[in-house]
């Protein structure tokens, strides 16, 4: 390793003294102006495991449902999943290196990890230039390195954290490939596509597409030649490059799916008022979308790794169909299926502590599928769902599959509704979901929360866990945990109850103790306006 070169450049990025970051669920996530360093370093880390495991490693630049001025960076693995857990660590301690440390603590890793410095690296970089979020992606493989152009102008923080994620591949002799404007999930198929030769899919996105809607015809033709008329779905795509990537899908569609896009990014803002987050946090439908009673509609996330389904009934309801009952409608087909063809093949349903307890309590006790709670982020209810020859996992919040891939849970999805010849109301139908509340509580600092259980008891800071537990008591059918975010700088509180207004005060009571016992800052959390 040129180590002269190294120091060189990452002077040209230097690190904030003192400044320290995590790779959290979702990879590094902080102020732009804070991540120039990572990105360089990122660049670095990335053709080391370029060079360990001789494929194709992908590095995305994002931060898909955060604020505006939040980014961040996340690597992809050879199989297209989430970084290994033990490179998770490298990540975190390269990136908080003093600039005087970064020799050492790269060669400790090379050791670590058997590193042969020799070997290629390939990278491919795409950068997603959506309204308000910018999200770059960059691959490394053992060949070359590809750089796409974004299809609108960039922002200045887009292009300089690029350009830094570029600097740091090219110093340690990596190379690049464009892979152009893509989603999240595109990215992930594009680097499990070549590391399997092709085996997987053909890693572009015509091959993504082709992939997907032939899959989609094949499962769903005996279903649609005896329907009368086509099935039809609105999207509302977060403003985000969900748009784009569905209206590209659609080429490949039949004529028998109609998919309607809303919030398409030419006149919102990207996650604001509107996608899957803003749907499932707030249990109301987002701004854009003019949904006609009973119609079917479904929003994306900014960077389209999520998906939740909703409609409004005839009196003008609102009803949340989120990863929990889509994990069921999935799980459910797959059992019915399971059970038809006599096969004994270990089944589960892999959740997380945000999962609704009705649904719990209906996959254990209805549909008989055991099912087990795995931490917050989809690396861990995947590499449970590994355990099992057939896993679901989703979170609640809509995000699942491998990486979570909102185009292709949307169509199983729509495929499985066809299949089984069902409404929204009647999927939404098998099982009611305990009202329930999310909040976010401002801290000093959120590390002073540590969990256990699955996140679902904390340990730290003494007497917290106590004090929720005395607030659960007082209410029915209830339930609240807290743990600190992995990608915003926040505690979150999750409270279910058997009232909406019972869900909402013990939300609200627990946020007050987290502020009182967990070090708050500014003004206490107020109650929940309903
Ligand atoms: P954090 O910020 O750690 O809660 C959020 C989601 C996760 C996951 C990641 C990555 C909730 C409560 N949390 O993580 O489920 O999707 O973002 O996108 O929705
Ligand atoms: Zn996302």
């Amino acid at each position: 390793m040129d180590f002269e070169a190294v120091i060189k450049y990452s002077k040209l990025h230097a690190k904030p003294p003192g400044l320290s970051l995590q790779y959290g669920t979702a990879g590094f996530r902080t102020k732009a102006e804070n991540l120039d360093h990572t990105m360089f370093r990122m660049g670095l880390l990335a053709v080391l495991r370029s060079k360990q495991t001789k494929s194709t490693i992908g590095v995305m630049v994002t931060a898909s449902h955060n604020p505006e001025e939040d980014n961040g960076v996340k690597l992809i693995d050879p199989l297209g999943e989430m970084l290994a857990a033990a490179w998770e660590e490298h990540a975190t301690r390269l990136a908080n290196a003093e600039e005087e440390e970064l020799q050492r603590v790269l060669t400790d890793i090379c050791r670590k990890e058997a590193v042969d410095l020799l070997g290629n690296a390939f990278v491919i970089l795409t950068c997603q230039q959506l309204i308000g979020i910018n999200m770059c992606v960059l691959f490394v493989s053992c060949f070359n390195i590809y750089f796409y152009t974004p299809v609108f102008a960039s922002r200045p923080s887009s292009k300089k954290l690029s350009q830094s994620v570029t600097d740091g591949v090219s110093v340690l002799g990596g190379q690049y490939h464009d892979y152009g404007l893509v989603t999240t999930p595109q990215l992930h198929y594009m680097v499990c596509c070549r590391n399997t030769h092709g085996n997987y899919g053909i890693a572009t996105v015509e091959g993504y597409y082709e992939k997907l809607s032939n899959a989609f015809v094949e499962l769903t033709k005996q279903a649609m030649s005896q329907r009368d008329g086509h099935m039809s779905l609105r999207v509302d795509c977060a403003n985000g490059i969900g748009a784009l990537k569905l209206k590209e899908l659609g080429r490949y569609l039949p004529g028998c799916l109609m998919v309607h896009i809303d919030n398409d990014g030419t006149k919102g803002k990207l996650n604001h008022l509107c996608g899957a987050d803003f749907v499932k946090v707030h249990q109301k439908p987002p701004v854009g979308l003019e949904m006609k009673p009973g119609e079917r509609c479904c929003s994306f996330d900014g960077d389209a790794d999520r998906i939740v389904y909703y409609y409004t009934d005839a009196a003008g309801h609102f009803h949340l169909l989120d990863g929990d009952k889509i994990a069921t409608l999935i799980s459910t087909f797959l059992k019915e299926l399971l059970v038809k063809a006599g096969q004994t093949l270990t089944f589960a349903v892999v959740q997380t502590a945000y999962a609704n307890g009705s649904s719990t309590c209906y996959l254990e006790e209805t549909m008989k599928v055991p099912v087990h709670c795995a931490k917050t982020g989809v690396k861990h209810l995947h590499h449970k769902a590994q355990e099992f020859d057939i896993g679901v996992y989703f979170e609640a919040n809509g995000h699942g599959t491998t990486v979570g891939d909102a185009i292709s849970d949307m169509l199983l999805i729509e495929a499985i509704l066809a299949l089984k010849n069902l409404t929204v109301p009647q999927w939404d139908g098998m099982y009611t979901d305990l009202p329930n509340r999310q909040l976010k509580v401002k801290v000093a600092d959120r590390r002073i929360i540590d969990t256990t259980d699955a996140e679902r008891r904390a340990v730290t800071p003494p007497g917290l866990q106590k004090k929720i537990d005395d607030i659960v008591n007082k209410f029915q059918l209830a339930r609240a945990f807290v743990r600190p975010s992995g990608t915003e700088d926040v505690v979150r509180v999750y409270a279910e109850a058997d009232t909406q207004e019972n869900a909402d005060n013990l939300a609200h009571e627990v946020s007050l103790a987290v502020y009182h016992l967990a070090g708050g800052v500014g003004e206490p959390p107020k109650a929940v306006a309903s």
